[in-house]
């Protein structure tokens, strides 16, 4: 069972959107070219209150990019994005849903965030994917999505402590880069802790 993970590919992450993630919407065409090759697929979709903890908004005093305590994690601040309900948090447009079996949303509790789709960030409530995943007797995973140094990075990270035969779909992944090279050193990490990383032209042009 191959099964393909998309992260948070939603318009709050495409360029002009929210917490837009340079090239991000380069994903969708690559993205839906990819599907048929899986026998499952599922996404994540980032999904805030809008009184969530991480919005720079909802800290007074604070800015976009300064790290605060958030119930004792450190959290990163960010603009206010993916709010539930609202045209930013969903998928991308031209994405092809139909062929997206479930969708798991994460992110959801004000004061926590969950950059992983496995649990949050304190590892405290899991959003349900890991034993989704191994009910449908999913023995290969690989994942894509935005954004690399972040929900992408932790996710790999929590998919193989898991135990999952993980692989990054590198040219498949856009990253916020807030600080120069973050995308690298995630790749770096994820392969570090046993993640494949492998490009699509592999999967797309498979004989
Ligand atoms: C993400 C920052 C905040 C992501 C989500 O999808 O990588 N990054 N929320
Ligand atoms: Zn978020």
């Amino acid at each position: 069972m191959k099964t393909l993970l998309i992260i948070d590919l939603q318009n709050d992450f495409l360029p002009g959107g929210a917490l837009g993630v340079a090239g991000g919407d380069e994903l969708v065409p690559l993205v839906n070219d990819l599907l048929p090759h899986y026998d499952h697929v599922v996404a994540t979709q980032d999904w805030h209150p809008a009184d969530h903890g991480s919005f720079a908004r909802n800290n007074p005093g604070h800015a976009i990019g300064d790290t605060i305590d958030l119930a004792g994690l450190p959290q990163i601040l960010w603009p206010t994005h993916c709010v539930q309900g609202s045209p930013g948090a969903e998928l991308a447009p031209g994405l092809d849903a139909t062929r997206i079996d479930t969708v798991f949303r994460k992110g959801t509790e004000r004061d926590i965030d969950s950059y992983s789709g496995f649990h949050d960030n304190g590892h405290r409530h899991s959003t349900g994917l890991a034993d989704y995943l191994r009910n449908k007797g999913v023995t290969e995973l690989h994942i894509c999505g935005i954004a690399t140094d972040y929900c992408v990075k932790f996710t790999v990270l929590d998919a193989l402590a898991e135990g999952f035969n993980t692989t990054l779909l590198a040219d498949a992944c856009r990253g916020v880069n807030l600080t120069d090279g973050d995308v690298e050193r995630a790749v770096l990490e994820m392969s570090e802790a046993g993640a494949k990383i492998k490009e699509t032209g592999g999967i797309l042009f498979a004989k």
